[in-house]
């Protein structure tokens, strides 16, 4: 079954979860409370990628996220750090961090691919096509599935130059980066070739701004709050899943789970 990756956000803002995960003790609790939810993979991010936000000190990011994987390591749960700094990505690897998540698929950081080859840590190359304090500057795509695709294999190949194999690999197709509204949903159209790449596969639509949207345009009357975006997380993981993801990272672990649990009573005719 699709793995399901709890997002542990160190940060005082995000995509969604404004300031409530800012202390490491939060981070924590909130860590354990995803894996009691049954998350399979944790990951742990001190620095806000949401659009317009600036960037994190390295020293700062990396005061935020070693406490708590060190803390969450002694679960045994598999850890990964959001992070586009190379320096921090080694040092959550030393502090029990088993996978690098970069948004920027190794392209924020020169040092990141050789570092996390020598780590032997997984990474996660997602695509994207710049900070998020500018964001929308490189947003224009012809056919945004055959560049997504195009360009995340340019990442595998510079990964491999790097020395780090294809099965140490996760893509990522970025959702909500440097993408607008459709343009997610066309990217999301293309996973079925982004998988058939070899790699293993991540999706993370959790809560994004394009969920939204595509409530408000079609879907209830009313305010688009987090219950309904989570609602929605759950139908993308599923056929994220469907599509052949190896794992989806979201929010709301307990409704993704479930989700799961019940498209894979579907498929199988039972339980
Ligand atoms: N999205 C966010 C942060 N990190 N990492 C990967 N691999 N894929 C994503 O889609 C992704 C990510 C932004 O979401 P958040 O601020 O709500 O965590």
């Amino acid at each position: 079954m699709t793995l399901v990756m709890g997002i542990v956000n160190v940060t005082p803002d995000s995509f969604s979860d404004g300031g409530r995960y800012v202390d490491g003790e939060a981070a924590i609790d909130h860590g354990l409370a995803l894996l009691a939810a049954g998350a399979d993979i944790l990951d742990i991010g001190g620095e806000s990628t949401r659009p317009g936000a600036e960037r994190v000190d390295p020293a700062e990011e990396r005061a935020r996220v070693i406490p708590v994987i060190e803390a969450l390591s002694g679960t045994g749960a598999m850890l990964s750090v959001d992070t586009m700094n190379a320096e921090t990505a080694v040092a959550a690897v030393a502090a029990g961090a088993r996978m690098v998540n970069d948004v920027s698929g190794g392209l924020a950081d020169p040092e990141m691919l050789g570092a996390v080859a020598a780590s032997g840590a997984d990474i996660v190359l997602q695509h994207w096509r710049g900070h998020s304090a500018d964001m929308y500057a490189d947003a224009s795509y012809t056919d945004v599935g055959r560049e997504v695709l195009h360009e995340l294999k340019a990442r595998l190949h510079a990964a491999a130059k790097a020395g780090i194999s294809p099965d140490r690999v996760v893509l990522d197709p970025g959702i909500g980066f440097g993408k607008h509204g459709d343009q997610n949903w066309r990217a999301l159209r293309a996973l079925d070739r982004i998988v058939a790449l070899g790699p293993r596969v991540l999706v993370g639509t959790s809560r994004k701004r394009f969920l939204a949207e595509t409530l408000e345009a079609a879907g209830a009357p009313g305010a688009v709050d987090e219950t309904r975006r989570d609602l929605a997380t759950a139908v993308t993981s599923v056929l994220a899943a469907r599509a052949g993801a190896w794992a989806v990272r979201v929010h709301d672990v307990t409704a993704t789970r479930d989700a799961l649990a019940v498209a894979q009573a579907w498929e199988q005719g039972g339980i």
